[in-house]
This record gives C-alpha cells, sequence and structure tokens, in this order.
C-alpha cells in the first residue's frame, strides 16, 4: 500500500485536483499514479489513440497494458485510492467541455498528443493527423481554462526538439535580443525537425499568446529524450505496469537500444551516430511534473523549463549499453545504418537547464546498473518482442523519380 504523503513542495494539508491529458500513456498514467499516491485527487482523460496507433501497424508495447478502467481498478485494490477515468478525445469540444466542467482541476498536466516523430513523416496524412491533433486538442485546452477554470495552471509537455540543434546555445525558452541599437526578452528560435516537434512549436506559440492575452498561467516543459521502465508505482504489480514501446515508429533510442542488447539485436545507430539530445530517466520526468505542479507560474505568467539530466550523442548511448551488456556477458554489436531520418550527424549542442534543478530537482543519472535494470524488465517479457519492426521502414526525404 503506498502511503498517502502530501507532497513535498506543497504546504501540508493543500491537496489538488490535477487533471491528467493522455493518462493511458507512457508517462501519462506514471503520473497520474504519483500524484493520487501522494493524496491529490486525481481524473485522466485519453483516447487510446497510441494502443490504436499500434493495432494498424501490427506493432505493441514489450509490456502488457492493460486499458484504463482495469489498471484504475487495479491501483484502488491496491492502494484504497481513486483515479477518475474520461475516454474521450481532446479534439471533442464537449468532451473537454464536459471534463472541465465537472472536474474543476487547479492542475492541468497535459500529454494527450500524437508523440513520435517518424510517424508525423510517414506522409501527408500522418503529418496532417499529428499537426490537427495536437494544435486543436491542446486549443481545447486553452479555451477550456480560460472559459471554465482560469486560475488552473496548465503544465504542457513540449520538447526539446523544438530548438533543433542551432550553432549557439540553447537558452530555457527566451534569449536576449539586441537588434539596431535596441534589446527584448524574447522567444528562443525554434528550427524543429519533424512535422511532429514542429506541432509543439506551434502549441507553444499558442500557450504563450494565451498567457499574455487572457492572463492564463502556463508551464511549457521543452523535455528531452525519456527512458526507463520502472517507477515506484509501476513495481507495486504488473497490472500498473506502463507502456515500454521499442518499434521504429514509436520506440526511443536508449529504451530501443536496451531491449535490441538483450534480443541480440545489433544496436540501431542511425548514421554518424553524432545526434546529441538531452536524456532523462522516467522517473525524473514524474519528479520534474510534481515541481513544476507544486511551484506554479504566476497569472499571466509562460515559462519554459528545459528538462532534462544528461547530454548524450547516440553513439555515445549504444557504447553505454554495450559496455553494461558486457559486465554482463552479453555480447552486443553496434552497427550504424543509413540514416532514415533527415538531421544533423554532428553538430554543437549546449542547452540550458538549471531551473527544474533550481526548484530541487536531484537526478537519477544514468549508469551501468541502472540499464542492468531494464535488461532485467525486458528480459521477462523478451518473447512479446516483435522483432520485424525494429528497423526503420519510412525514409523521410523521398526519393523523387527523375
Ligand atoms: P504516449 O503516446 O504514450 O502518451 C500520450 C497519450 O495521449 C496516449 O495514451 C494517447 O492515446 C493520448 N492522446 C493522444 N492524442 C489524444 C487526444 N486527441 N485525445 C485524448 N488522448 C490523446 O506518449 P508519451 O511518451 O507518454 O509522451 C507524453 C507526452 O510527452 C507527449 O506530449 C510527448 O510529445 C511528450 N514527450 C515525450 C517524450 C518521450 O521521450 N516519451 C519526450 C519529450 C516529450
Ligand atoms: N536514433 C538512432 N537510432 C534509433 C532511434 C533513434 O540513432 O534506433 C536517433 C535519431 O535519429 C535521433 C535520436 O536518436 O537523432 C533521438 O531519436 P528518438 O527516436 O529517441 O527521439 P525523437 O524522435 O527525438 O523523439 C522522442 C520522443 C518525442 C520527444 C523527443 C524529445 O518520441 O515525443 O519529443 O524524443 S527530443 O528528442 O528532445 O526532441
Amino acid at each position: 500500500m503506498t502511503p498517502k504523503t502530501p507532497e513535498p513542495n506543497l504546504p501540508e494539508g493543500s491537496f489538488m485536483r490535477i487533471l491528467i491529458l493522455g493518462g493511458d500513456g507512457y508517462l501519462g498514467w506514471p503520473t497520474a499514479m504519483r500524484f493520487s499516491a501522494r493524496g491529490h485527487e486525481v481524473h485522466v482523460v485519453d483516447n487510446e489513440l497510441r494502443r490504436r496507433a499500434h493495432e494498424q501497424a501490427g506493432t505493441d508495447s514489450l509490456t502488457p497494458t492493460r486499458r484504463l478502467p482495469e489498471r484504475v481498478a487495479a491501483w484502488r485494490e491496491l492502494t484504497g485510492n481513486e483515479i477518475g477515468v474520461t475516454l474521450g478525445d481532446l479534439t471533442d469540444w464537449d468532451v473537454v467541455e464536459a471534463v472541465f466542467d465537472s472536474f474543476g482541476p487547479d492542475a492541468v498536466v497535459h500529454y494527450g498528443e500524437m508523440p513520435s516523430a517518424p510517424y508525423s513523416m510517414k506522409d501527408r496524412e500522418h503529418a496532417v493527423f499529428t499537426q490537427s491533433n495536437n494544435v486543436v486538442g491542446t486549443l481545447h485546452v486553452l479555451y477550456a481554462i480560460r472559459d471554465l477554470a482560469p486560475d488552473a495552471h496548465l503544465v504542457k509537455l513540449g520538447t526539446m526538439g523544438e530548438y533543433g540543434t542551432p550553432n549557439i546555445d540553447i537558452e530555457e525558452g527566451f534569449i536576449e535580443v539586441r537588434h539596431n541599437g535596441r534589446s527584448d526578452y524574447l522567444p528562443f528560435p525554434k528550427l524543429p525537425g519533424s512535422i511532429y516537434h514542429l506541432s509543439k512549436v506551434h502549441d507553444s506559440h499558442n500557450l504563450h499568446f494565451a498567457c499574455r492575452v487572457w492572463g492564463l498561467r502556463a508551464t511549457d516543459l521543452h523535455q528531452g529524450v525519456v527512458y526507463g521502465i520502472r517507477t515506484e508505482e509501476t513495481a507495486l504489480d504488473d497490472r500498473l505496469l506502463t507502456r515500454f514501446d521499442y518499434d521504429d515508429v514509436f520506440g526511443t533510442a536508449l529504451n530501443r537500444f536496451c531491449l535490441q542488447a538483450v534480443i541480440g539485436h545489433p544496436l540501431t545507430v542511425y548514421g554518424a551516430g553524432g545526434q546529441t539530445r538531452g536524456y532523462l530517466n522516467i522517473e525524473d520526468t514524474l519528479r520534474c511534473v510534481e515541481l513544476a505542479v507544486a511551484n506554479p507560474a504566476q497569472a499571466g505568467e509562460y515559462r519554459v523549463f528545459n528538462q532534462f539530466t544528461q547530454l548524450y550523442s547516440v553513439l555515445q548511448l549504444a557504447e553505454l549499453v554495450q559496455k553494461a551488456g558486457a559486465e554482463i556477458g552479453m555480447d552486443v554489436t553496434v552497427h550504424p545504418i543509413d540514416n532514415p531520418r533527415v538531421e544533423a550527424e554532428q553538430h554543437y549542442y549546449n542547452a540550458a537547464h538549471t531551473k527544474l534543478l533550481d526548484l530541487g530537482l536531484r537526478p537519477h543519472l544514468l549508469d551501468e546498473t541502472l540499464i542492468e535494470s531494464m535488461f532485467s524488465t525486458i528480459e521477462r517479457f523478451k518473447d512479446r518482442v516483435i522483432v520485424d519492426h525494429i528497423l526503420p521502414k519510412d525514409r523521410w526525404r523521398p526519393i523523387r523519380p527523375r
């Protein structure tokens, strides 16, 4: 049984009504349990888009994940805590209006978008779907806060990929710009690398606008790539597991490499492997979101936190996985393949990330022990791996007929 302890950054007894959008997802479900375990009243919304996308592609999460009604029943049975559920689509205004009207949130944690860059780059239909799903859903959320819960703090998941890989240091959302003898503090320039990452840039502009013009309060978490398979709450019972994707469309770099190592597949470094990104453990995602919720933005304030703990190139990550494998007698090979994406493979990368540390984040840093613990969880479920969906199938730059 998880004890009901108040979040340390909140004053004693100040429990909140927290709405988690995308609460069936990799990050949303563990976040819902974390807030519920802390005694907050939690309601989740999800339309199972991610589950349907897997069904359509013939792919699946490594971990078997139960549907939301079953998960919340297991959570109730194990902890005595309730989590409310709405199975509905954020692009449907009637759904959004009804949830905000009845739940009246103090904080809204918004994960509910299509999160994959390769999915968004498949073709026109996937691109249009990604941007309309993400941008329209978020616009509905902004209007719902404005009209139905104007004091609620929006904590929105953006991405470090909004910035791209510029040849200058990346700041946290804003930069002082001097031009023709004048200066201003302006949004940091964005050079996103996929239609999905672009959707997040559009969201960021809409959030900023809603804060400036309507006086909403919002924190835009520009998150790096998340890795990991376990949180304190998912470890309580297999019925509470979160998803773990490793396929070419929804799997992300380190999670994929760990799975590939366990099943003896060469690690799929794309191109030269110098692509550098910010990474963080799933436990740190939960902690960052808790810190943002516990320390809300002011009315009218739009703030950006860069949410990652360590920088790695993909080749460095692959070598780390190879080394961790060697320590336990696994023979892990790294096999660079032709890059299906269009991206810089060697570039400058230096991004600020102090705001969450200043609020009290103490990162779980990546080391061989952590990788080995991922190996052992993957080992438990390795019979479920669909090997045909590991190598990338879609190329981002179309080959034009001559
Ligand atoms: P996920 O796909 O597992 O979770 C997103 C959830 O939102 C899914 O369950 C999906 O069904 C739901 N959803 C999507 N569109 C919806 C809609 N219109 N209405 C209702 N529900 C909808 O993805 P995730 O990895 O948990 O990512 C969560 C958020 O964090 C996303 O916004 C993603 O862009 C962002 N993010 C993720 C990572 C990462 O490495 N996982 C890194 C940076 C940012
Ligand atoms: N990569 C490989 N081999 C692989 C998979 C990926 O070399 O097998 C490379 C990619 O080419 C890229 C880097 O690893 O250069 C990261 O790719 P990824 O698939 O791990 O992450 P990305 O597509 O950027 O998207 C993921 C999440 C997304 C989130 C983003 C954070 O899916 O939701 O927004 O990470 S960030 O990268 O900071 O923008």
